[in-house]
C-alpha cells in the first residue's frame, strides 16, 4: 500500500523527503482510494498508539490525568454587532474611520496565531481554536479583531498537524460572525519563505478574502514598500482592510543605530499610506520598542501620517505591557495582546493585564475581564496538551536587545539549534545572530530575512567561523543557499543595499538584481497547475487546495497523501492526535456537524513474527481490528 511505501522509503527515513522526493517518485501518489473515513481514523490512532507521533518523540509528555479544556458558557446566542458588521455594511475605509474615532484602546487577540507560533512552535490544532471561537463572538464582541491565520500557521497546519488551513479559517469565520478575523501576510512572500510570482500572491489574497479574512497585516521582510504593492493592492481590490505595516528594528533613541531613526519610520509609514493602507501597522516582531521610544514614535506617526495605528509587540524582554501603556498614552489606536495563558516571554503582552491596567481610565478597553479570565482558563488547559513544544524559556531576557530575534522565530531557531546539537551553545548562537545582522548591513529581521540570518548564524557557530573569517576574501566559505539567494536580490532590497564586498564574495562574480523580484518571475498558469494536481492526486482540486499547492507544492502533496491514508485527523482530540489511546479509553470525535463517532480502544496485541501489531477497537459499538506495522 501507498503509505507503507512512503514510510519505508529510504529517502523518507533519511528525512530527505522534503527536497525532491515527491517530484522524483511519482509512483507514490498512485494509491488506491479508501472511502471509509472512520477506518482511516482508526488506522491513524492505531499507528500513533503503537509507533508514537514523530513530532513529540523524546519530548516531555502531558500527565495522564491532564485536565481537558472546558469552553466557558456563552453569554448570549445572539452576539452583539462588532467590527465585522462595520466592514460588511460600510467597507474597509469605514472601519479605519471608526477606529480613529474611538476613545478606548482597541485590542486584537493574537492567541490563535502569534501566541502559539511564538510559544509552541505554531502547533495549536484547529479543534482547540474552533471550540472556543463561539465564546469570543458571544462574550468579547468589543475586540477589534482576532488574529487567527497566516504567518507560520499555514504551512505548519499542512506539514505537522495534517490539517487544511483553509478549513480552519472557514470554521473560525463561521463561529465568529461579528468579529473581524486577521491574518499576517508576508507581502510578496505570501505565507512562505520566498517571493512568489505576482499572480500567485493575487490569487492567494483573493482566496483568503473569500474564505474569511477581514484584516490583512501586510509587511515586507526588508521594509521595502515597493515589494508590498501587489499584495496591498490585492487586499484593497477585495474590499478588505489593508493594514500596511512597517517593521520596527534597532532603537530610535540610540544614536549608534541611526540607520533606522524616527525619520525612517515616518517616511516609510507615509509611503504605506500612499500605497493604499487603510490603517498603519507597527510591527515590533522582536519586542525591541522601549516605552520611551514608543512615546516618541507613536506621537510622530499620529501627527505626520494621519492613519489609525495598530501596534504589535512581543514580551521577550518582559516590557511589552509598559510599552503598550506608553503607546496608549501617546494615542495608539489598537494593540495586540494574547490571552493570559498564551502571553508573556516570546509571545504578546498579557491581555487581561492590559485590560485591568486601563480600567477606569479614559482608554478603558470595555472588555469584560471576567470573560477574559474564563477564556484564558480554557487556553491554560489547552496549552498543557502541547508541553512537547514548549521552548524551555523560563524567564524574560534582555538579551533580545542584543540578538533582535523575532518572537515567532525564537522557538523555531532554538529547535533548529537543538537538532544540530547546538543546544548547549544557544547564547553563542544568539551572539552570532547579532554579528551576522551587522555583517549583512543591519537589516530588518523578520520572516523570511530572519531565517536567513538564523541559517548563517547556525552555520558559523557549528563550523567555528568568525565574522572576520567570513568576510576574508582569501578564505573559502560555503554559504547557505538562503544567504546566496538573499544576496542575489531574491527577497528584495534593504535600505542602502547589501554590503558590496560581502555580496561579491558570496555571489562569486554573479551579478545581483536590484529589481523587485516579482517583476522577473513569470506568471504561473493556474489552470495548468490545477490540471497537474488533478492528474497526480486523482481528484478535482478546489481553489483552496490550488492555492495551498502553489505556496507549498511538496508540503501540500505530502499532506494529501497522508490524508488519503489517515482521513480527517483534525477531528481527533489533541491528546489522541499526539499520543494515541490507551485500552478502555473512549473518544467521540465529530466527523461532521451532526455525525459523531464513538471510538473505544480495547486492547493492543504483542508484535507478531511479521512485525504487525493488532489494535482492537469498538467503533459505534461494533468490534474492529486494525493491523499496523511495528516501526519502533
Ligand atoms: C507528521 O508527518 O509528522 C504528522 C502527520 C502524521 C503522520 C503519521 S504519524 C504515524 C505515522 N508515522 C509517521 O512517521 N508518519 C505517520
Ligand atoms: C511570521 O512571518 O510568521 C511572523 O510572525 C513574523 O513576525
Ligand atoms: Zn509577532
Amino acid at each position: 500500500a501507498f503509505v507503507e511505501n512512503l514510510l519505508a522509503h529510504p529517502m523518507f527515513l533519511n528525512n530527505e523527503y522534503h527536497t525532491k522526493f515527491i517530484d522524483e517518485t511519482p509512483e507514490l501518489f498512485h494509491f488506491p482510494r479508501r472511502k471509509d473515513r472512520a477506518t482511516k481514523l482508526l488506522r491513524y490512532i492505531a499507528d500513533i498508539t503503537v509507533n508514537g507521533h514523530p513530532d513529540v518523540a523524546g519530548r516531555p509528555k502531558p500527565p495522564a490525568d491532564i485536565r481537558q479544556p472546558v469552553v466557558p458558557p456563552l453569554l448570549t446566542h445572539n452576539p452583539k454587532p462588532g467590527t465585522r458588521n462595520i466592514l460588511e455594511d460600510f467597507g474597509p475605509q469605514a472601519v479605519a474611520d471608526w477606529m480613529a474615532d474611538q476613545k478606548q484602546l482597541l485590542i486584537t487577540d493574537t492567541t490563535m496565531r502569534d501566541g502559539h507560533q511564538s510559544l509552541l512552535a505554531t502547533r495549536m490544532r484547529s479543534i482547540d481554536m474552533i471550540n472556543v471561537a463561539p465564546a469570543y463572538s458571544a462574550n468579547l464582541p468589543q475586540l477589534f479583531s482576532v488574529e487567527c491565520w497566516g504567518g507560520a500557521t499555514f504551512d505548519v497546519a499542512y506539514r505537522f498537524l495534517q490539517e487544511c488551513p483553509w478549513q480552519r479559517l472557514r470554521d473560525l469565520r463561521a463561529a465568529m460572525p461579528n468579529l473581524m478575523t486577521q491574518m499576517l501576510l508576508r507581502g510578496a512572500n505570501g505565507v512562505g519563505y520566498t517571493n512568489y510570482p505576482d499572480n500567485v500572491v493575487q490569487a492567494f489574497v483573493k482566496q483568503a478574502a473569500e474564505t474569511g479574512i477581514d484584516v490583512f497585516r501586510v509587511f515586507d521582510s526588508l521594509n521595502w514598500v515597493e515589494n508590498m504593492r501587489v499584495a496591498m493592492d490585492a487586499v484593497v481590490e477585495n474590499n478588505k482592510v489593508c493594514e500596511g505595516t512597517v517593521c520596527y528594528t534597532g532603537d530610535i533613541l540610540n544614536p549608534d543605530r541611526a540607520k533606522y531613526d524616527l525619520n525612517y519610520y515616518v517616511a516609510t509609514a507615509k509611503d504605506l499610506k500612499a500605497a493604499g493602507a487603510h490603517i498603519l501597522g507597527l510591527k515590533d516582531m522582536a519586542g525591541l520598542l522601549k516605552p520611551a521610544a514608543a512615546r516618541v514614535l507613536i506621537k510622530a506617526l499620529k501627527e505626520e501620517v494621519g492613519l489609525p495605528i495598530h501596534f504589535h509587540t512581543h514580551d521577550t524582554a518582559g516590557i511589552a505591557c509598559a510599552t503598550i501603556l506608553a503607546a496608549s498614552e501617546a494615542g495608539v489606536d489598537a494593540v495586540d495582546c494574547a490571552m493570559d495563558a498564551f502571553s508573556g516571554n516570546t509571545s504578546q503582552a498579557t491581555l487581561g493585564t492590559v485590560v485591568e491596567a486601563l480600567a477606569h481610565t479614559d482608554r478603558d478597553t470595555g472588555l469584560d475581564i471576567e470573560e477574559i479570565r474564563r477564556i484564558s482558563n480554557y487556553f491554560e488547559a489547552v496549552r498543557g496538551h502541547y508541553v512537547a513544544f514548549e521552548s524551555g524559556m523560563q524567564a524574560p531576557a534582555s538579551e533580545v536587545y542584543l540578538h533582535e530575534m523575532p518572537g515567532g522565530q525564537f522557538t523555531n531557531l532554538k529547535a533548529q539549534a537543538r537538532s544540530m546539537g547546538l543546544d548547549e551553545r544557544w547564547h553563542e548562537v544568539a551572539h552570532m545572530y547579532a554579528e551576522v545582522n551587522q555583517m549583512f548591513g543591519d537589516i530588518v529581521k523578520v520572516t523570511p530575512s530572519s531565517k536567513v540570518v538564523g541559517d548563517m548564524a547556525l552555520m558559523m557557530v557549528s563550523q567555528g567561523l568568525t565574522r572576520a573569517d567570513v568576510e576574508n576574501p582569501e578564505r573559502d566559505v560555503s554559504f547557505p543557499d538562503s544567504v546566496i539567494d538573499m544576496m542575489r536580490g531574491a527577497l528584495g532590497q534593504p535600505p542602502g543595499g547589501w554590503p558590496a564586498a560581502l555580496q561579491k564574495k558570496i555571489l562569486k562574480g554573479e551579478a545581483p538584481s536590484t529589481e523587485r523580484p516579482g517583476k522577473n518571475l513569470a506568471p504561473i498558469d493556474l489552470e495548468k497547475v490545477r490540471a497537474e494536481m488533478k492528474a497526480s492526486f486523482d481528484y478535482d482540486p478546489d481553489d483552496e487546495d490550488l492555492n495551498g499547492y502553489l505556496m507549498y507544492p511538496k508540503v501540500f502533496s505530502q499532506y494529501r497523501a497522508r490524508n488519503e491514508e489517515y482521513g480527517p485527523v483534525r477531528v481527533l482530540p489533541t491528546h489522541s492526535f499526539f499520543y494515541g489511546m490507551v485500552p478502555s479509553e473512549q473518544i467521540t470525535p465529530a466527523i461532521e456537524k451532526a455525525k459523531t463517532l464513538e471510538i473505544r480502544m480495547q486492547a493492543v496485541s504483542e508484535t507478531n513474527e511479521e512485525g504487525l501489531v493488532k489494535v482492537f477497537f469498538e467503533l459505534n459499538g461494533e468490534p474492529r481490528v486494525i493491523r499496523v506495522p511495528d516501526r519502533k
